[in-house]
């Protein structure tokens, strides 16, 4: 269950898509400690590594249009709000598609490492068709790992299948432990041939999320939990959802934002229910993250996205482009194979600055005069992957988020924005775009690129945010870590009634 769109609302047979609600991934500090086998697991899982996601590509296959439940937050119009962007109608494939497009993809983006299935409805509510899908991936492709986002109703059922086909990672949207909760998010479920609503619905898909969960952490598959995070409904509870499941073996715990613009049509769209502030996010998932990896480089994807999290390259393989290619599997696992020894040669290489705290630490504690109290700064960066600042501000349509600190620098999460230079005709838009970016990048004090034109920099430094070029090319942390310790030999991180004593 993810979200996208796909025909009409139907109760039983309806829409959405994508990793059923969840977010996957956690920084690379947070998987040292972990058995090789479970590294080998995770280091090459877009989502479930965060240094991953900047080199390693997934794929969705919008195979799965049913769904056996109601969220208040999806419109079956759309794909399913768990993990994906409403808005944008996508090709439901038969399975035979399916594996078509994968091949294609894969033979095409090499980076690509996993497939998943996440909707538009909820892939275990479609059985067949989902599970078509793997057994012939599984066979055609073993160098692609397979994963499944799910709204856990019908999971324990179908855990010794996912075991059977080598499934190694499992999403499961919980939003709550508690019936009450529940209650105000699932208006019903469809369950054993009949529909049920109210608390008795919600009781009952907790158990089924509960028991799924407990299952496939008995058979050592790694389980990502996802949890929509909504204001005045399950925000107070979710510390609560993540030392449950945690207990109960989850892997990684990944809290979204609420999506309910008005426009999309949901129960909370319409009734006015808002989504969480980029701050209110922040301190949930710490506050979380004192019981479990987190997961904060989700980027809600569709169920039929395609390319590195946060890009979407779905249009160069719809389904008649694909028919045109000619894919020769073998050689292309030959290709792949290569692309990634080369990917984990970077990674292993011995960086200044790799190390402890959320990975910076020693970049930004190498500077010893710094006083342990200077207060952190918030920083946005415009990368289109690498882990290296390579983009330009204007073409940048999301921004990743880091807080640097005495102690380290630490990715926050991400900003989505129009791009403010998109070029030829769509310039006109440049000013409204333009205060939608400075008005996203709320809170951060300095904004790293690659280049940047006189008018968005002296428009940002009037807004308080700092524009910085000099950067480009270099490894992401490494870059923060210096502006942070030029803000403190500045003297713009002491207190306001310091700054003068520092300067
Ligand atoms: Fe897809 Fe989900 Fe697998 Fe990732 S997405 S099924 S675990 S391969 Fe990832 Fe996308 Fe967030 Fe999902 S960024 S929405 S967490
Ligand atoms: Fe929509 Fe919820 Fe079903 Fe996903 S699980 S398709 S969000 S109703």
């Amino acid at each position: 269950m993810e979200l996208k769109v796909l025909g009409p609302t139907e109760a039983e047979a309806p829409p959405q898509k994508g990793c059923s609600a969840s977010g996957c991934g956690s920084s690379d500090d947070q998987l040292a400690h972990l058995p090789d086998h479970i590294r080998e697991k995770v280091h090459n899982h877009p989502c479930y590594s965060e240094q991953a996601h900047h080199y390693y590509a997934r794929m969705h296959v919008a195979v799965a249009p049913a769904c056996n439940i109601q969220c208040h937050y999806c419109n079956r119009k759309y794909d399913c709000s768990n993990e994906s962007r409403p808005g944008v109608v996508s090709e439901l494939l038969t399975p035979e598609q399916a594996v078509k497009k994968t091949l294609a993809v894969a033979a095409n983006i090499p980076q690509m490492t996993v497939l998943g299935i996440a909707g538009p409805g909820d892939p275990l509510a479609n059985p067949e068709r989902t599970f078509a899908t793997f057994r012939a991936l599984s066979e055609q492709a073993p160098d692609i790992k397979l994963c499944v986002s799910t709204n856990g109703l019908a999971l324990p059922e179908s855990v010794d299948e996912l075991a059977r086909h080598n499934i190694d990672h499992v999403t499961i949207t919980i939003n709550c432990v508690d019936p009450d909760v529940g209650a105000k998010i699932y208006p019903w479920i469809f369950w054993q041939n009949r529909r049920i609503k109210g608390r008795e619905a919600a009781a009952i898909l907790i158990e089924q999320q509960q028991k799924g969960l407990e299952m496939l952490a008995e058979r050592g598959i790694l389980v990502k939990v996802n949890s929509v995070m909504i204001p005045g409904v399950n925000d107070e509870h979710l510390e609560e959802v993540s030392r449950t499941v945690k207990a109960k073996g989850a892997f990684l715990h990944n809290v979204m934002p609420l999506i309910s613009e008005a426009e999309h049509g949901t129960f909370y769209g319409l009734m006015g229910q808002r989504g969480p502030r980029p701050d209110e996010l922040q301190a949930l998932q710490d506050a979380c993250s004192g019981d479990m990896n987190m997961m904060r480089h989700c980027r809600q994807c569709r169920a039929d996205a395609v390319g590195l999290l946060g890009e979407d390259r779905g249009e160069e393989f719809t389904l008649d482009k694909i028919e045109a290619m000619d894919i020769d599997y073998a050689a292309a696992m030959e290709r792949r194979a290569e692309v990634h020894r080369s990917i984990e040669a970077e990674l292993n290489q011995p960086k200044e600055s790799a190390a402890p705290l959320v990975q910076l630490g020693p970049a930004v504690a190498k500077a010893a005069e710094m006083a342990v109290d200077a207060r952190p700064v918030l920083m946005a960066v415009a990368s289109q992957g690498g882990g290296v600042i390579n983009q330009h501000f204007g073409h940048a349509r999301e921004f990743l988020v880091y807080e640097a600190s005495p102690s380290g620098v630490r990715f926050i999460g991400h900003r989505k924005t129009d791009n403010y230079c998109a070029g030829g005709d769509t310039c006109g838009d440049g000013e409204s775009v333009l205060a939608r970016t400075i008005a996203a990048l709320e809170g951060c004090e300095a904004v790293l690129c690659s280049k940047i034109g006189y008018e968005p920099w002296d428009r940002l430094e009037a807004a308080g945010i700092q524009p910085n070029g000099e950067h480009a090319m270099e490894p992401i942390e490494d870059a923060v870590a210096a502006v942070y310790r030029e803000m403190w030999r500045s003297g713009a991180l002491a207190a306001p009634d310091e700054q003068q004593v520092v300067a």
